[in-house]
């Protein structure tokens, strides 16, 4: 059984193929081929695994999950942190030909929920570290909603839970890899989203290992990297911008850490001997905060390369990298939709610090659009549209949607405003979905916007991003209430719908109306100037 998704046309796919960027290879080769390797693969507290025990644990997860009928076509609800059973579960899956959502750990019933919803999943994967997994209050209701779960598996199990650590060391018996086949759908990768319900991404073995191999090839990833992996670890950046599968693919080490502070990442970084890392900019602004503190930078000493994205680096922060940190710094503008863009190791500090790169593929298909669609003259600022060889052709089971975000030509919109320099580099100037990046994580104004209306209290409501000194953006929520309603219960209210804790708004102000535009829509422009002005105040 194969899981149905948007397809690329055949003529695409042949000249894919032809060119050498579809190999039609699984993903599992990442680490197939270094199968024999006794080299360090991946370092997570105390842990320590090989290439070969990766290999072989992952192997043994698959013939366990097997064993209990999950099958090729199947899906699966993953939930875990930083932790080495991450990818081991990833590469099992990937073996049986299973796909999986990898929800964050940050994510809470509201985002687990739509992501069930979306793809009926036969497996969960999740840890009783998790707080909605502390207790059966989530779970048993859970598994009667979805008839489709037919096995929950638990890190940090109880005893009469199915123990991930347990299946990871069953025997293995019988067991012969049969992944999905390379331009089937491998896993789905989360949306940032603009829309209600968080949309799913099917991604192929074949676009998404060319992703991860070009990205290698620019970011010149080998055996002797040492790449410190502190963001999420599923979020598709850290995971295959090269991340942790392009480090996997090249042969070096992994090492995971919980969280991006300085406090726990340079003594990684001085203890491993890390050579490269990725972070978003709030990040990096607490690691120069971190270094002036200390009063020395000597920890990152082995650190040559620092990638910087999922939100806008300015570039007074970009050009304090090199200068504070001792290490070059590599802008990269990606989406888990597909097209990622990076500034080259070899190009000037203009280009560095001042550009998000270019696309990685010759076969990236980049311009930009006015608001009606037409090309804009060079330089312009307008709609980034594109497609590629590892660029989606449509969210899983969102035809409406889909409608909206791919011009008749297959070129996916990506709601980003950008300007191309004469020399290919392309420029953020903006955003034009109706989405707040807090620091890098992605709120979806109207997802948070719909819980809100089901609040009796609220009349009319709207989301919208005010500027942050330190993240960049935060969320205001503007409420018009039928009483008056505290910040506080707002808070409450969706933290008991079970709402991420980084989508709960940051600001709450009640007003008697809503500003509209000509149209009638809420002018969220508006709200935004009003709090910029409120702002300066
Ligand atoms: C401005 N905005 C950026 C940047 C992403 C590599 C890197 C990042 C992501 C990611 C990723 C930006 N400057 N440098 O998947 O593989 C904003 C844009 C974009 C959205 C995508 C990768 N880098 N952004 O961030 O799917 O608005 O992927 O459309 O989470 O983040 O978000 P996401």
């Amino acid at each position: 059984m194969t899981i149905s998704y948007s397809r690329w046309p055949d003529d695409f796919a042949a000249r894919y193929r032809e060119k050498g960027y579809w190999l039609d290879l699984p993903l599992t080769d990442i680490l197939t081929r270094h199968a024999n390797s006794a080299a360090t693969a991946l370092i997570e507290g105390d842990r320590k695994y090989s290439y070969q025990q990766l290999e072989r644990a992952s192997t043994r997860l698959a013939a366990a999950l097997q064993r209990r009928g999950l099958k090729c076509g199947d899906t699966a609800l993953v939930q875990l942190g930083n932790v080495a059973e991450f990818y081991i579960v990833l590469f099992a899956l990937l073996k049986l030909g299973v796909a999986p959502v990898n929800a964050l750990f940050s994510h809470q019933r509201q985002e687990l929920d739509a992501y069930a919803s979306q793809i009926e999943p036969a497996l969960l994967i999740a840890d009783r570290q998790h707080a909605l997994f502390a207790t059966d209050d989530y779970l048993q209701p859970l598994r009667q909603r979805y008839p489709s779960l037919r096995e929950v598996v638990l890190r940090n199990a109880r005893e009469d839970d199915t123990s991930l650590a347990a299946l990871i060391d069953e025997a293995q018996g019988e067991f012969v890899a049969a992944p999905s086949a390379a331009d089937e759908v491998a896993f789905f990768q989360l949306s940032g989203g603009s829309t209600g319900t968080p949309k799913l991404i099917p991604r192929t073995h074949n676009d998404y290992y060319y992703s991860i191999r070009r990205s290698v090839e620019v970011c010149c990833f080998n055996e002797k990297t040492r790449y410190l992996c502190a963001l999420p670890a599923a979020h598709n950046y850290p995971l295959s911008s090269p991340g942790a599968f392009g480090v996997f693919y090249g042969g070096g080490l992994v090492v995971l850490a919980g969280d991006p502070s300085a406090n726990l990442c340079f003594p990684l970084i001085e203890k491993h001997q890390i050579t490269a890392t990725a972070l978003v900019p709030p990040a990096v602004s607490l690691w120069l905060q971190a270094i002036q503190e200390w009063g020395s930078n000597r920890a990152l000493g082995s650190l040559q390369l620092l990638q910087v994205g999922g939100a806008r680096l300015s570039e007074a922060l970009a050009a304090r990298i090199p200068a504070e940190i001792g290490c070059r710094l590599q802008q990269v503008f990606g989406m888990a939709e597909g097209l990622v863009n990076y500034t080259q190791l070899t190009d000037d500090e203009w280009h560095i610090f001042s550009t998000q790169g270019t696309p990685m593929s010759p076969d990236d298909e980049v311009w930009v659009a006015d608001e009606q669609g037409n090309p804009l003259p060079q330089g312009e600022t307008g709609r980034l549209m594109t497609r590629g060889p590892y660029t989606f052709r449509g969210y899983y089971r969102s035809p409406e949607h889909n409608a909206q975000a791919f011009d008749a030509n297959g070129f996916y919109c990506s709601g980003d405003l950008v300007s191309i320099t004469p020399d290919g580099y392309i420029c953020v100037q903006g955003r034009e979905k109706d989405q707040i990046n807090r620091g890098g994580e992605k709120i979806a104004a109207e997802e948070i916007e719909n819980l809100l209306l089901r609040h009796e209290a609220i009349l009319h409501v709207a989301l919208v991003s005010m500027e942050d000194s330190l993240l960049g953006e935060k969320s205001c929520a503007f409420i018009v209430g039928k009483r008056p309603v505290r910040a506080v219960e707002i808070r409450r209210y969706l933290r008991e719908l079970g709402v991420a804790d980084y989508k709960l708004p940051d600001r709450i102000e009640t007003v008697d109306e809503l500003p509209l535009t000509p149209v009638g829509k809420v002018d969220k422009k508006r709200l935004r100037q009003q709090l910029a002005a409120s702002q300066t105040n």
